[in-house]
């Protein structure tokens, strides 16, 4: 017998509209598999993370007028600019990614190029639908996260906006108000490949997380057996 190489990790991708409950699930899974390791996009600790933080923090309305950017405002940034910046930010840990998976941590992130993609679209003209391959339609989204780590799994957590909007906090930042989180939950249905599972995020904590846990071992299994594709939407 050769010996074997370590298996490699799976890497499990969380979705869905704001406070549709992934933080929560993805702290639940990454407790409950072994020999994993929770991360998040955007990621705010980097330089690109700090300017898509500070973007966030800004009511879309005034984001030009901003009291903490007083002395010298700067312009806001265009939709395609900040569109790029969470693309980089993703591309930034890539490499990480990849390394980790490769020595076997099963990797968790909470959101990732599908949030990407259609929260910018969202800001296109509803859903990114209709075949538009230029302005921010959902092709021009996804093309600069096209070749990243692929995901073996999609948790697509599934809260109507009106839900989601009831919950605590909401409102805190740039992209959550109702009719936004439509389009973007209409964008998502779009994105919707073979790897997705949905699953039901009103019901209770608990429940889900087994549903989830229970999918997520499953692919563990199988991840170990595939070689880690870095293909995404190619
Ligand atoms: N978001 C997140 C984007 O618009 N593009 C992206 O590529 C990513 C990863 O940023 F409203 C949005 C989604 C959300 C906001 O994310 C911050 P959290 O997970 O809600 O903190
Ligand atoms: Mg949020």
């Amino acid at each position: 017998q050769q010996p074997q190489p370590p298996r490699r990790g799976a890497f499990i991708v969380f979705e869905g509209i704001d406070r549709c409950g992934k933080s929560t699930q993805t702290a639940l899974l990454a407790a409950s598999l072994p020999n994993s390791l929770l991360r998040r996009f955007p990621d705010r600790t980097t330089k690109t993370g700090a300017i898509i933080s500070s973007y966030l923090s800004h009511p879309s309305s005034s984001s030009a007028s901003s009291p903490s950017a007083a002395a010298t405002p700067s312009p806001p940034l265009p939709d395609e600019a900040i569109h790029l910046l969470f693309s980089a930010n993703r591309w930034e840990s890539a490499a990480s990614l990849t390394a980790l998976l490769r020595a076997g941590t099963n990797v968790i992130v909470d959101r990732y190029a599908y949030s990407g993609a259609a929260y910018t679209a969202a800001k296109g003209g509803g859903g990114g639908g209709g075949g538009v391959a230029g302005g921010l339609g959902l092709e021009w989204c996804k093309a600069p996260d096209r070749g990243l780590p692929t995901p073996d799994l999609v948790v697509y957590v599934d809260v109507a906006p009106a839900v989601a909007a009831a919950r605590a906090g909401y409102g805190e930042e740039r992209y959550e108000r109702i009719e936004f989180q439509e389009k973007v939950a209409a964008a998502f249905a779009e994105l919707r490949d073979e790897r997705w599972v949905v699953v039901d995020g009103t019901r209770p904590v608990e429940e889900v997380q087994r549903t989830i846990e229970k999918v997520a071992r499953e692919v563990v299994a199988k991840a170990g057996m595939e070689p880690l594709r870095e293909d995404l939407w190619c």
